[in-house]
């Protein structure tokens, strides 16, 4: 039975069809399926799908704006159900997080926002297209224990690099720690710019967060 929503999910974001991703994700809650798996072997799947249509050609940048259009009216729906199972309510940490400059995509940076943000960490989203000086700025702003950065963009990922200098250079590094994400980035290339960690879904990044919170605790001998 899965099975067909699934591919309602997936055909709502390759049509662009923001009216049948809604009604998609509204019967995926009705059919108790945990709004992760939703996102994953759903909406996911048809948001790559898209993706690579792009790259091949085949698809153009209205048809990559539309099934956008549509993923995030899912996840509007699959929200509310995330923030219910939340059960971590103290306060795990505080993220500051945003998509470097000259990128502004978003939708992976909202998902990664909102998984912490139930798994109890404080996040302060500073949205896209932003600047190394912004992300220093929020670091300081909210006494950030972590800063993400996230990038799409081949030629937006060294931005990721600028701002882990910027921090460095404004002597919030350390304590704050960096992690970074998003579809070109890899553990390798977290590692060749020297961030804290990298994650390559949203799921991952929480478990990241909260063992950069444990070496965090370490380093200065509390336990939380
Ligand atoms: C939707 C989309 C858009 C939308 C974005 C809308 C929005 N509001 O976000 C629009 C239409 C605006 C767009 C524009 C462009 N796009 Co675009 N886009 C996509 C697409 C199809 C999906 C991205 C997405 O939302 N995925 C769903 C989310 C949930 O996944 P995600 O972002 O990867 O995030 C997950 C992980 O990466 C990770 N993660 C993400 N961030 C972070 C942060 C941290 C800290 C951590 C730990 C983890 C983490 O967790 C997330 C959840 O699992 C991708 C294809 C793809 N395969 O990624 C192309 C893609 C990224 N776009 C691409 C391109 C080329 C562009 C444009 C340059 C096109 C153009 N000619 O104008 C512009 C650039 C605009 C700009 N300056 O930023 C290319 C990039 C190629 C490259 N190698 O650089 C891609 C790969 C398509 C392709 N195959 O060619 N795009």
């Amino acid at each position: 039975m899965a099975d067909t929503e699934f591919q309602a999910m997936r055909q709502a974001v390759v049509d662009g069809d923001a009216d049948a991703a809604e009604m998609a994700a509204k019967a995926a809650v009705a059919a108790g399926i945990p709004p992760l798996t939703a996102i994953d072997e759903g909406f996911m799947v048809g948001m790559k799908e898209v993706g690579a249509g792009f790259a091949a050609g085949d698809l153009f940048l209205p048809d990559m704006m539309l099934a956008a259009r549509a993923m995030q009216r899912a996840l509007g729906v699959l929200e509310p159900v995330l923030k219910a199972s939340a059960i971590e309510r103290t306060v795990s940490g505080r993220v500051v997080i945003g998509t470097v400059a000259g990128d502004i995509h978003e939708i992976g940076k909202n998902l990664v926002g909102m998984l912490l943000s139930t798994s109890g960490f404080e996040v302060h989203d500073l949205g896209v297209n932003v600047t190394p000086e912004r992300f220093v700025e929020g670091a300081r702003e909210h006494r950030a224990d972590i800063v993400g950065l996230s990038a799409l963009l081949t030629t937006t990922m060294t931005g990721q690099r600028t701002v882990i200098a910027a921090l460095t250079e404004a002597g919030l590094r350390p304590p704050v720690k960096v992690m970074v994400g998003g579809a070109p980035v890899t553990g390798a290339w977290a590692n060749e710019i020297g961030a804290d960690g990298y994650s390559e879904d949203a799921m991952g990044a929480v478990e990241l967060a909260k063992r950069l919170m444990g070496a965090a605790d370490a380093a200065e001998g509390r336990s939380r």
